[in-house]
């Protein structure tokens, strides 16, 4: 055999890596994994239709001796889930791999390992953390919901993991988001009166701020009329609010009702709902008094438009 071995092509579920996606997962540029390969220092794979692959096993080997500083060995002993997960989110946009580390990091490791490996797939690897949010974490979030309800994860076991999931929200809200610029439009965040479920109201949150909003962030159960009198109080150009089931289009109606009912032309916003328990198809809007009114189906969509809101604004 030359010096590249032989190996199937139906291995190859993010086991074998072209240049470009071995570059990417050591943030580098191809050209250096074409150099390693070409010097030897990275042992490339020939596949049966003759092209070249890299085994993610020997990158991660490569870059203990050769990379030590990569960012990836930080997330040891998960590296190559992590890797898996970056390149299934990032090439066929699936996030299920993502759901399910997450599950499992959650159930075994403390929250830095999760805040660290969404900072790597956001850095690294260009996958946004709001998208993280709303297809990794809230698909996890149903997996706990599911085992709970069929009885396979017990009542602590299921809070446990979902602190985790806070606690990592609190983690990544942490390190960036306190420099918030006084001029910078203000948003008042909450869940739907009676909700208790607050992972979705921390996602907006965390998505406002990262478009460089100012956030008042009220967490869960949030009576109606109170969100209108901080907004005034505030100025606040948005209220953004969570329906999580049980919390559904009825809770909706009632929310726009009371807020419309207290709206001060003088200090005018827009509203933003989502969460799992709103069907939009069904929901008639109230876009009267307001600036606007909109469910979002994702918080990525809606951190898309607070930033063209930034950009809008006149200095
Ligand atoms: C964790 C959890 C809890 C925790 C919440 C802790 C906390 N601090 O948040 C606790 C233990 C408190 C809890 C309590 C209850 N829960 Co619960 N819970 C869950 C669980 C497992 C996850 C919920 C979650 O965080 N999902 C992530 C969310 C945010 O995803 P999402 O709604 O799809 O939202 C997405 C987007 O829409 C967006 N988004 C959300 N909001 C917004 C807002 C805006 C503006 C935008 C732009 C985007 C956006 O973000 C998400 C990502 O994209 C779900 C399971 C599931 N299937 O979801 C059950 C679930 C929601 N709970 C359920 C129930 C029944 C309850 C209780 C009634 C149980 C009880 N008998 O006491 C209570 C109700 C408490 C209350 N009054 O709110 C049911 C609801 C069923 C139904 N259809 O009515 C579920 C579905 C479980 C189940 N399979 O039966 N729960």
């Amino acid at each position: 055999m030359s010096d590249l071995d032989y190996f199937s092509p139906m291995a190859n579920d993010f086991n074998l890596l072209t240049s470009s996606q071995a570059a990417g997962l050591l943030e580098v540029h191809e050209s250096s994994v074409k150099r390693w390969t070409n010097e030897g220092a990275l042992r490339p794979i020939k596949t049966k239709g003759g092209h070249r692959r890299i085994a993610l096993t020997s990158l991660i080997e490569f870059a203990r001796n050769e990379r030590p500083d990569a960012t990836l060995l930080k997330l040891a002993p998960f590296e190559a889930d992590v890797a898996r997960v970056a390149l299934a989110a990032r090439e066929r946009n699936d996030f299920g791999p993502m759901a399910g580390l997450i599950v499992r990091l959650c159930d075994t490791h403390p929250p830095g390992y999760l805040i660290r490996a969404f900072r790597y797939l956001e850095s690294a690897c260009g996958v946004p953390l709001t998208r993280c949010f709303d297809l990794g974490v809230a698909e996890a979030m149903r997996r706990i919901g599911k085992e709970w309800t069929e009885g396979l994860r017990s009542v602590a076991r299921e809070h446990r993991f979902t602190q985790k999931i806070l606690d990592c929200l609190y983690g990544l809200r942490a390190s960036e988001m306190e420099m918030s610029i006084p001029t910078a439009p203000m948003a008042v965040v909450g869940c739907a009166e009676t909700s208790y479920h607050e992972i979705g109201a921390m996602f907006v949150r965390l998505a406002l701020e990262a478009a460089g909003w100012q956030v008042c962030y009220l967490g869960s159960n949030v009576p109606y009329a109170e969100l209108g009198l901080i907004q005034a109080e505030l100025k606040a150009r948005l209220v953004a609010v969570s329906f999580v089931p049980p919390c559904g289009n009825a809770d909706a109606k009632r929310c726009m009702a009371t807020l419309a009912a207290g709206y001060r032309p003088e200090r005018p916003f827009s509203i933003a709902m989502g969460g799992g328990g709103l069907d939009p198809e069904s929901l008639d809007l109230m876009r009267k008094p307001f600036l606007g009114a909109k469910v979002w189906k994702s918080t990525e969509a809606l951190q898309a438009w607070a930033k063209s809101q930034i950009r809008s604004r006149p200095d």
